[in-house]
């Protein structure tokens, strides 16, 4: 991949695809593809041929899914399985048409058995069942890598999959409803601040572990294998250091300056209780994260209060 390449990323206005836009834009590359649901409807097989076929980029970055936090994967089921097999099967099939030099797939770190041991290596993936909250996600990212391995054992397509750990940074969606728990807190705990009110209520017991990786720092480790890795074989991205939500939560608090109290609302399922990554086959591929979580939350917490101000 060279500065004039043609690289498409399809989800180019989500947390990722906005991410690897503006690191590839950082770097130099001037011949970057992207198309607005507007234009063209990834559930829409004819529009992605169509769009493949008349482009015809050189590397994809599949970036496009329906994504959310516990809830919304516990109670919208049927539109992450549906909406994910659809989109990721009409791009890796029409990618695979147009003959592209490479595409990479964005998978997650929920493909794993639920209760396998820690850290998790990329060897345990169909070792077991994933967590219950989110098995119509898992089940469709699974899909997506046994795609882009079979395109690469059946034709020989250069398909490659990653497992990011829980993402966050700018373009992350704040809904209290549908979103992570980290863009969750940082509005919880930015609007009890403002509104001065005397408590904020966190979901679960507070005890489940997750490591969360800045999406700037997953941009890097992206491009990085768009450029050195060819192999079927997925790849786990992250931190590899992970924190208790009740340590995330006070962290959280402390870094929006609320003085209240926290609440914990265990009627809220708690999802999978640890799911740290092993990541040292990125380590040994050269990649390793660098934004520091306090760091993180402070940035994209600024991110936040300035994005209220344009809204
Ligand atoms: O980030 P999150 O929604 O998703 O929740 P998962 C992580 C933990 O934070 C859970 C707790 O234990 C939640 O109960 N939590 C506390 C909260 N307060 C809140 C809150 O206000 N909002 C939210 N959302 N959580 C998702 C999967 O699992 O992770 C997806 O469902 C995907 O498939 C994604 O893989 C990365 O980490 O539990």
């Amino acid at each position: 991949m060279n500065k004039e390449s043609k690289i498409y990323v399809a989800g180019h206005r989500g947390l990722v695809g906005s991410a690897l836009i503006r690191r590839l834009r950082s770097l130099g590359h001037n011949n970057l593809v992207t198309r607005t649901r507007h234009e063209m409807d990834l559930m829409d097989f004819p529009s992605v041929q169509n769009f493949f076929s008349r482009e015809k980029p050189e590397y994809v970055f599949l970036a496009a899914a329906k994504v959310g936090g516990i809830h919304a994967n516990n109670t919208l089921g049927a539109d992450f399985i549906h909406e994910n097999l659809t989109i990721q099967n009409n791009v890796i099939k029409s990618a695979h048409d147009a003959k592209v030099k490479k595409l990479l797939f964005l998978g997650s770190s929920c493909i794993y058995p639920r209760d396998c041991p820690q850290p998790i290596k990329e060897e345990y993936f169909l070792d077991g069942k994933p967590e219950t909250t989110n098995i119509p996600y898992a089940a469709a990212k699974i899909a997506g890598i046994l795609a882009c391995q079979a395109f690469h054992k059946q034709y020989g397509d250069t398909f490659v999959s990653v497992m990011p750990t829980n993402l966050y940074g700018p373009n992350d969606n704040f809904d209290l409803a549908t979103s992570h728990v980290f863009p969750a807190l940082i509005r919880k705990f930015h609007e009890a601040k403002t509104g001065g009110a005397p408590t904020v209520t966190v979901w679960g017991s507070g005890a489940p572990k997750r490591e969360f990786l800045h999406v700037d720092d997953l941009a890097e480790a992206c491009i990085h294998l768009m450029h050195t890795y060819n192999q079927p074989d997925i790849l786990n991205i992250g931190t590899g250091e992970d924190i208790s939500i009740q340590e995330f939560a006070e962290m959280v608090k402390d870094v929006v300056g609320y003085e209240g109290e926290i609440v914990w609302d265990r009627s809220k399922p708690d999802g999978t209780p640890r799911k740290l990554l092993d990541v040292s086959k990125m380590n040994d591929l050269g990649w390793k994260a660098n934004i520091r979580l306090r760091d993180g939350v402070a940035s994209t917490y600024q991110w936040f209060v300035a994005s209220l101000k344009t809204a």
